[in-house]
C-alpha cells in the first residue's frame, strides 16, 4: 500500500510525531487494512450508518464497561451526551491496561483502540457476544469517529490518547496524576459516514434502562448537556432487583388487582450457561415473552424460549392436575398457561450463535434444556411454597381455556351459518360505488345520529352503519359473545372481511371505515369501545390504514344572521367569540343529531373540508396494554386514556 491509494482522510504520513512514523510499518499497515475494512463497510460492523448505526458505537463502548461492572471491578457507568455533539462513556473500574505489551512494544491501549477485534484477543469476560454486530470493540468505534479519546486512570496516573478516523494522532502520554481508577472514552462520529450524527438521549435512554434491569446493581447515569428541563437532563438507571424490576416495569400499567401473581424471579447455572428468569401473570390476553443472550435481546427467540415456554407449560399443567384444579376433562394448553404472562429470560453463554435472517434468534441447542431444567425445579418449588399463588395462576389458565373452547364453538357456529359477511345488514345505509378502493363507511351513534348522517352524506361513496347504544366491551365478553352481539354481528359484516383467525382484507367493502361519534366523553367511550374491537378482531385494518376518527365539532357560533363557524372544544369556543365581540350566538351541540344535514357535511363528512384522524398504532406492545388496563373495570383510567390515545393518531387530511 502506497501513500496514494489511501482514503486522504487517512492519510497521516505528513503529520509529525510517532504516529507519522510509524505510519508504514508492517504492523500499522494491517491496522489500516482493517480500519479501512471498518470505513468502507461500516454497516457490516455497526448494521447500519443510519440513526440506529450511530446509537450503536454507544453501545459498544457502554458494553465495554459493563463487562468491567460485571466482572466486579466497577460499579457505574456514566454517559454523557455533550453540546458539541460528541459522547463520552466514563466507568470507575480498573483503567484499561496501559502497559507496554511485549509483541507489539506499544501500551495495551493503543493496541485495544487500534486493531480490530482486539477485544477477542484480551477479552477476560467468559461470556463473547461474537457473531452479530455485537461486541466489535472500541477500535470500530474509533475508525467510525473523527475524534477519539481515552483517558484512564490507573496507577495514580492519568494517561491520554488521540484518534483521529481510527488512527493514532496523539500517541499515549501521562498527562497528570489521580486518585481514582476508571476510564473515559468520548468520540465525535465522523459527519463523512454517518447520515446523521446527532445522538438522542430518549434513544439511548430505552437501552441503558435496560442494560440496568439486565445487569442488577449497575448505576448507570445519562445526562443531556442539551437539555435545559433539570429532570429530563439526567437519568439515573439501577436496579438492585434485576429482571424483577424489569417485568415490574413492563407491567407498570397494570394495578395490583390486575395482576394475577406476584413477580416470581429465580436464576441457576448449568455447565457453563447462567440462566436468569422473572415471571408474572396478568389479566391480560397477551403473552409477552422476551429474551437475552448476554445482554442482547433476541426479538426472534431461540432456544432459550423453546426451554421456556416448554417449562412453564409443564410445570403448570402438571401442577393443576396434582392439585385436582382441573376438573375432569378439561386440559390446559400452552396457549392458556401464557395466556397473560410477562417473562424476561436472559441467559449467558460462552459461545453464543445468533441465527435466521437477522441473527435475531439464539440457536444453542443446549441452551433449550438447560433452560427448561432450571425453570423447571425452581417453579415447581415456588408453586409449592406458594399454593395460592399456584391456584390462582391455575384459574386463570383454565377460564382462558374455557374461552378458547368457546370461541372455537362460535366460530364453527359462524362457518356454518354460510357466510357472516354475505348479507348485509338491514340498518346499513350503502352506497352505490362497489369499488372499496372510493368507498367510505360511516359507524354512527344511534338511529337519531343515523338519521342526519344519511342526509348530509354522498351517496355514492359514503355509507352509514348506525351502532346503537354502547357496543359490548368485547375485552371483557370473550369471543363468544362478542358473536352473539346484534352490533357486532351488523359490523362484521358490513365491512366485509370476517374477523381473526379468517381475516380477510381483500374481502373489505370500504377503503375508509370512518368512527363518527357524538363529541362528548360518551362517545369518546363509544369509539373506545370500537378500537378495542378493532384492534383484538381487525387487527389488519388498523396496520394497513382503514380505520379513521372523524372529527366532529361540539359549537356552532354565529354572529346576528352571519356565516356559521364551528369550533372543536370549548376553548376554540372562548377565542372565537373574544374575536366576534358582541351579538354572537353559540349552540353547544349535545350530539350529531342536532346537527342538521349541511352543517354535518360541511364539518365532518365533506372530503374537502372534514378533518380525519387515521387511527395509526405504531407500538403494538403499548397500545395493547392501554387498552386492556382501560377495558378494566376503573373508570379513572379509562378517561385518561381517552386523552393519551389521541396522541397515538396521526392528522391525516385537514
Ligand atoms: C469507558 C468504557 N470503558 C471501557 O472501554 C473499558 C474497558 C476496560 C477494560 C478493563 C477495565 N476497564 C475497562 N473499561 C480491564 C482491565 C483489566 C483486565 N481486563 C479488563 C486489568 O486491569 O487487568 N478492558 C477491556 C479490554 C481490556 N481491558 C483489555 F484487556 F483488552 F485490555
Amino acid at each position: 500500500m502506497t501513500k496514494d491509494n489511501l482514503p486522504p482522510e487517512e492519510d497521516v504520513s505528513e503529520s509529525d510525531g510517532a504516529a507519522a512514523s510509524k505510519t508504514y510499518s508492517a504492523e500499522n499497515i494491517q491496522v489500516l487494512k482493517g480500519l479501512e475494512g471498518v470505513r468502507h463497510r461500516p454497516a457490516m460492523y455497526i448494521g447500519s450508518t443510519s440513526e440506529s448505526g450511530l446509537h450503536h458505537l454507544v453501545y459498544e463502548i457502554v458494553d465495554n464497561a459493563i463487562d468491567e461492572v460485571m466482572a466486579g471491578h466497577a460499579t457505574r457507568v456514566n454517559v454523557t451526551l455533550h453540546t458539541d455533539g460528541s459522547c463520552s462513556v466514563e466507568d470507575n473500574g480498573r483503567g484499561i491496561p496501559v502497559d507496554i505489551m511485549k509483541e507489539e512494544g506499544r501500551p495495551a491501549l493503543e493496541v485495544i483502540l487500534t486493531t480490530l477485534h482486539a477485544g477477542g484477543k484480551f477479552d477476560s469476560s467468559n461470556y463473547k457476544v461474537s457473531g452479530g454486530l455485537h461486541g466489535v470493540g472500541s477500535s470500530v468505534v474509533c475508525a467510525l469517529s473523527s475524534l477519539f479519546t481515552a483517558e484512564v486512570y490507573r496507577n495514580g496516573q492519568v494517561h491520554y490518547v488521540e484518534l483521529e478516523r481510527g488512527l493514532l494522532s496523539k500517541p499515549m502520554e501521562i498527562t497528570g496524576k489521580t486518585k481514582k481508577n476508571g476510564s473515559l472514552v468520548r468520540f465525535w462520529p465522523d459527519q463523512s459516514i454517518f447520515e446523521t450524527v446527532e445522538f438522542k438521549s430518549t434513544v439511548l435512554e430505552e437501552r441503558l434502562r435496560e442494560l440496568s434491569f439486565l445487569n442488577a446493581g449497575t448505576e448507570i447515569i445519562l445526562t443531556d448537556e442539551d437539555e435545559d428541563e433539570p429532570e429530563e437532563r439526567v437519568k439515573r438507571f439501577k436496579a438492585k432487583g434485576g429482571l424483577s424490576e424489569f417485568i415490574k416495569y413492563l407491567n407498570r400499567s397494570f394495578t395490583a388487582a390486575q395482576q394475577i401473581s406476584p413477580v416470581i424471579h429465580f436464576s441457576g447455572e448449568i455447565d457453563d450457561t447462567k440462566v436468569e428468569i422473572a415471571l408474572q401473570w396478568t389479566n391480560g390476553f397477551k403473552e409477552r415473552i422476551n429474551g437475552y443472550a448476554n445482554n442482547i435481546f433476541t426479538k426472534d427467540g431461540g432456544t432459550h424460549i423453546v426451554g421456556l415456554k416448554k417449562a412453564v407449560t409443564r410445570v403448570i399443567s402438571t401442577y393443576a392436575k396434582n392439585k385436582d384444579l382441573v376438573k375432569g376433562k378439561e386440559q390446559l394448553t400452552g396457549d392458556d398457561v401464557r395466556e397473560g404472562l410477562t417473562a424476561i429470560c436472559s441467559v449467558w453463554i460462552t459461545e453464543p450463535q445468533f441465527e435466521g435472517q437477522t441473527k435475531g434468534a439464539l440457536g444453542n441447542s443446549e441452551v433449550a434444556g438447560q433452560v427448561e431444567k432450571v425453570i423447571g425445579e425452581e417453579l415447581n418449588t415456588y408453586l409449592n411454597e406458594n399454593p395460592s399463588v399456584g391456584r390462582k395462576i391455575v384459574e386463570r389458565a383454565a377460564a382462558a381455556s374455557r374461552a378458547r373452547e368457546a370461541a372455537k364453538r362460535a366460530r364453527d357456529i359462524e362457518r356454518k351459518k354460510a357466510g357472516l359477511s354475505s348479507s348485509l345488514p338491514g340498518k346499513l345505509t350503502d352506497c352505490s360505488d362497489r369499488n372499496p378502493e372510493n368507498c367510505e363507511l360511516f359507524i354512527v351513534e344511534g338511529d337519531s345520529a343515523a338519521g342526519p348522517a344519511k342526509g348530509a352524506r354522498n351517496r355514492n361513496f359514503q355509507a352509514i352503519l348506525p351502532i346503537r347504544g354502547k357496543i359490548l366491551n368485547v375485552e371483557k365478553a370473550g369471543i363468544h359473545k362478542v358473536l352473539q352481539n346484534e352490533e357486532v354481528r351488523s359490523l362484521i359484516s358490513a365491512i366485509g372481511t370476517n374477523i381473526v383467525p379468517n381475516f380477510n382484507l381483500e374481502k373489505l367493502r370500504y377503503h375508509k371505515i370512518v368512527m363518527l361519534t357524538d363529541a362528548d366523553v360518551d362517545g369518546a367511550h363509544i369509539r373506545t369501545l370500537l378500537m378495542t374491537f378493532f384492534f383484538n378482531f381487525m387487527p389488519e385494518l388498523i396496520e394497513n390504514g382503514h380505520l379513521y376518527i372523524a372529527q366532529n365539532p361540539l359549537f356552532r357560533v354565529r354572529k346576528g344572521k352571519g356565516k356559521p363557524q364551528y369550533v372543536f372544544t370549548a376553548e376554540e369556543r372562548d377565542v372565537l367569540v373574544a374575536e366576534m365581540g358582541g351579538n354572537v350566538e353559540t349552540t353547544r351541540f349535545k350530539g350529531l343529531g342536532e346537527m342538521n344535514a349541511d352543517e354535518l357535511w360541511n364539518t365532518s363528512m365533506d372530503p374537502e373540508a372534514r378533518t380525519l384522524f387515521q387511527v395509526n398504532i405504531e407500538d403494538r406492545l403499548h397500545a395493547e396494554q392501554v387498552f386492556e388496563r382501560l377495558m378494566g373495570s376503573e373508570v379513572q383510567p379509562r378517561k385518561k386514556f381517552i386523552t393519551e390515545y389521541a396522541r397515538e393518531v396521526k392528522n391525516l387530511d385537514i
